[in-house]
């Protein structure tokens, strides 16, 4: 029998939902794979890379804390764009913290002011502003800059951050647990994700596109899976289809001799089966989907609609 102190308090455990929103590109999914500690939302220097609501989830002792990663809010131009948009604000009610995060290394725009106000608006839970990629503040900007986001965001408690660098952000995270509610863990607590396997496989390919190819492409583009079948315990044949708006782009993902195809299917390949343990044999289809950006039952197809 171990001896039992009577006075020996239970240890708080917290659990909740924390949704990181802000701007396309401030840095939202490089901040929650750096909490989560492995890649559960794809990253690309080009805005709008993720599309729907992802969680990343961290257990600790004291707490597990599930991350809302979402869409960047920006003026939608197509209906994936209103869906991504829609999604974002939609987490706004259901969670018990917001982390607006912000691009702190420059001055805010139209676009953080909006989310402002939405936040005002919108949010009942507490908001944390972050003004992440301070790696990149020059020190006669910090005044200036630091003051114009505390003005958009008026009652926030708030903190420089580099999400790249993991500067200041377990004190973040440490002041987003403070705000959680006492309870217990909500997800099993060995998962970093509550995506499928699957869906992180399409990211993956879809990530490569956006690193491999320049502008044109990456906003057009979607990724199906289309077979999965473990052969053995060593070794899953995977294919899938990478969609296009245009016969162009289909010819730039291709590239010269099918060389850009088997680079981008080589990256995600490596990337897969990090996630899948084994050996993975990926086969990958072009295709051009006219306007699927703009279809209701393209979007719902690819899993693009809202949950
Ligand atoms: N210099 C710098 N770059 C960052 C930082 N955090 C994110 N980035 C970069 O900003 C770009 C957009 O990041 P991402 O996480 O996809 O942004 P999201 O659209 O808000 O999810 C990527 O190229 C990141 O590497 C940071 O703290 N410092
Ligand atoms: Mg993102």
């Amino acid at each position: 029998m171990k001896n039992i102190d009577p006075n020996r308090v239970a240890p708080i455990h917290k659990s909740g939902f924390v949704a990181v929103v802000g701007k396309p590109n401030v840095g939202k999914s490089t901040l929650v794979n750096a909490y989560v500690g492995a890649k559960v939302a794809i990253v690309s220097p080009k805005p709008q890379t993720t599309r729907r609501v992802i969680r990343g989830i961290l257990t600790r002792p004291d707490a597990q804390i599930v991350f809302v990663d979402t869409p960047g809010i920006h003026r939608p131009q197509h209906r994936l764009g209103k869906a991504m948009v829609e999604a974002a604000s939609g987490v706004l009610s259901e969670v018990d913290v917001v982390i607006f995060l912000v691009d702190g290394s420059r001055m805010p725009d139209q676009d953080d002011k909006r989310i402002g106000q939405m936040l005002d608006s919108k949010a009942h839970a507490p908001v944390l502003l972050a003004l992440n990629k301070m790696d990149r503040l020059k020190p006669e900007n910090i005044q200036a800059v630091t003051e114009a986001y505390w003005a958009i965001v008026k009652h926030a408690d708030w903190m420089r951050i580099s999400a790249t660098r993991k500067d200041n952000i377990d004190k973040l995270l440490n002041q987003a647990v403070a705000r959680l509610p006492e309870g217990p863990e909500l997800y099993p607590t060995d998962i970093v994700t509550d995506q499928n396997i699957q869906a992180m496989a399409s990211e993956l390919i879809r990530e490569q596109v956006l690193l491999q190819t320049r502008q044109e492409v990456p906003h057009s583009v979607a990724v199906a899976i289309d077979e999965w079948e473990d052969r053995s315990d060593e070794l899953t044949h995977i294919g899938a289809t990478i969609f296009v708006e245009r016969d162009s782009q289909k010819g730039i993902i291709i590239g010269a001799g099918g060389a850009m195809l088997k680079q981008i299917g080589q990256a995600a390949r490596e990337q897969i089966e990090e996630w899948v343990g084994h050996k993975v044999y990926l086969e990958l289809w072009v295709k051009v989907w006219e306007k699927w950006r703009d279809s209701g039952s393209s979007l719902r197809e690819l899993g693009l609609t809202i949950e």
